[in-house]
């Protein structure tokens, strides 16, 4: 393999622990791990500002090539300069491929060599996402890190159907690959493979030949016990290189996530700390907390006494409380700021301990203490 693009660097490894500290530049600036990315499926992340996001550390977020291609389309992204000058974000970018949310569409897809065919939302036309036209509308975007079109299936599926998936997602990386011409933007695999060992093994050993900059762990949290998502999370890292980035999509609470960094994950995306918010549930040092609940109408206290955000300095749960039973529009802005400044507070504590090597005994604390509730 090449030099990576990222300038990839291993800052620290954990004793007693696959936990590890990295840095790596991408083209819009340098990012330290263990990360989570907020979720901006349109080239938002839902009812925060890139203020609110800025304030709360984020350093990467995760936008959909799938929505994007539908609306506002290439052209818009071509003519306005790309997506961070788009949405005034100066951070980095990282865009998925689509290939995830075509199979997580409800009806009408299709998946053949050629690549995924769906229908349109925004107008019921019928539309080929090949592999080539993933890249295009990702090089259109401008993303800083590229993701390949991949099958994912669910975890369940049997041994056949991921078998015939992992093998399309290897030709569909090459095909990438080839997209991707002289783009100065990074490009990760995928590894899938549902639950099977061996299937996981000969889908990152076949990613591997291929000249990637990073590698992701897909086709998990879609239908798995939590045990064997981190049983199969665990070997897979175990057999990406140690010097590039491994990032699992679309995972997950809290607790996943710290379960995972323990195994040797680096990077996160996922909804949940954006979604919850709108209902008014919030993750605090001490569990989670629904701001919904009427014990909270006359409650001058933080949201969270032990959490350095901006909401939590300023508003009472009196108040959050107040907006979230009315379903006004702020109370999911706070409530979403403050918990994904929780994740990422949570990854700069995770990283710091990694640095000065007492990642195990914090992992073991925090597991007893981080939410644990379906949220
Ligand atoms: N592939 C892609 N995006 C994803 C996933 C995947 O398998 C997942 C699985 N949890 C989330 N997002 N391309
Ligand atoms: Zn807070």
């Amino acid at each position: 393999m090449s030099p990576s693009r990222l300038q990839f660097q291993l800052d620290a490894q954990a004793s007693g622990s696959r936990a590890r500290a990295t840095t790596f530049r991408t083209l819009h600036g340098t990012i330290q791990s263990p990360l989570f990315m907020p979720v901006g499926t349109q080239a938002t992340v839902k009812a925060q500002t890139q203020e609110t996001l800025h304030e709360s550390g984020s350093q990467i977020l995760l936008a959909n090539t799938y929505h994007l291609l539908l609306r506002p389309g290439p052209e818009v992204f071509k003519k306005l300069g790309g997506i961070h000058k788009f949405m005034r974000w100066p951070g980095s970018v990282l865009t998925d491929s689509g290939g995830y949310q075509i199979f997580s569409l409800p009806h009408s897809r299709e998946m053949t060599e050629k690549g995924a065919v769906f229908q349109s939302y925004v107008d019921g036309q019928r539309i080929l996402l090949s592999p080539e036209l993933s890249i295009q509308m990702q090089r259109a975007i401008g993303s800083d890190i590229m993701m390949v079109l991949d099958q994912c299936i669910p975890s369940t599926a049997d041994e056949q159907a991921a078998s015939a998936a992992l093998q399309i997602t290897r030709r569909w990386a090459a095909r990438s690959l080839a997209a991707r011409e002289d783009s100065p933007q990074s490009m990760f695999g995928i590894v899938q493979g549902a639950l099977y060992p061996q299937l996981r093994r000969e889908s990152a050993e076949g990613l591997m030949e291929l000249d990637f900059d990073g590698f992701a762990i897909g086709g998990l949290a879609v239908g798995e016990e939590k045990n064997e998502r981190e049983d199969v999370c665990e070997l897979t890292a175990a057999l990406l290189p140690s010097d590039r980035p491994r990032y699992l999509m679309g995972v997950g609470t809290p607790l996943d996530v710290l379960e995972a960094v323990h195994r040797g994950v680096d990077m996160f995306d996922c909804i949940i700390p954006t979604q919850v918010a709108k209902r008014g549930t919030a993750f605090t040092s001490r569990g989670i907390v629904e701001l919904r609940r009427s014990v909270y109408k006359f409650s001058e206290d933080r949201l969270d006494p032990s959490c350095t955000c901006p909401v939590c300095a300023t508003h009472t749960r009196a108040y959050l409380h107040h907006l979230t039973k009315t379903q006004e529009p702020l109370g999911w802005t706070l409530v979403g700021q403050h918990n994904i400044h929780f994740y990422h507070q949570l990854m700069r504590e995770v990283r710091q301990s990694i640095l000065e090597d007492r990642f195990l005994p914090l992992y073991k604390e925090r597991r007893e203490i981080l939410p644990i509730e379906d949220v």
